[in-house]
């Protein structure tokens, strides 16, 4: 199986670390980015990292992973709770997809905690900070290494 993985991130995201650090911590995309490459290569990951805060982006590396990415980690922001088309695009990728989210949505306002996307991914990680990015590649390895 292929050791590509895809790490997308949606609208806003761009922000972390300027802003609202009660509820996303101190750590910029950046910084995220960064401790993702470093992990991906223990894994023997081959990453894809990317930020967008346009939708049809989003959408367009969801099909460029299409057929060629063994695993997809997303944390689709405010898309998680409003986006039928992404979840659309996530049903037709045929690996393992893992929802991340920073915070925990499901101890904040009633809208976020309904995600469109939790009907497709196969693991949700909420609540663990910036180490979420981690759990998620980490699972999305023992995937890979479980299908052979
Ligand atoms: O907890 C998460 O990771 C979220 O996906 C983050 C989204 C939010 O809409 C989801 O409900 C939960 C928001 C991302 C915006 O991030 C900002 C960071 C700094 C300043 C402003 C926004």
């Amino acid at each position: 199986m292929s050791r590509l993985v895809y790490v997308l991130n949606g609208p806003n995201l761009n922000l972390l670390g300027q802003r609202e650090p009660h509820l996303y911590g101190a750590q910029t995309l950046a910084d995220i980015q960064r401790a993702c490459a470093a992990l991906a290569g223990e894994l023997k990951l081959d990453l894809r990292f990317h930020q967008s805060n346009r939708e049809y982006e989003l959408i367009d590396w969801i099909h460029e992973a299409r057929g060629k990415a063994g695993g997809l980690a997303i944390n689709p922001a405010a898309l998680t709770h409003t986006s039928i088309a992404l979840l659309d695009a996530l049903n037709a990728f045929e690996g393992p997809v893992i929802e991340v989210h920073i915070s925990n949505i499901h101890k904040r306002e009633e809208f976020r905690q309904k995600s469109f996307v939790s009907k497709r991914a196969d693991g949700v990680i909420a609540g663990c900070g910036a180490q979420g990015y981690e759990l998620a590649l980490r699972r999305l390895a023992r995937l890979i290494d479980d299908k052979g």
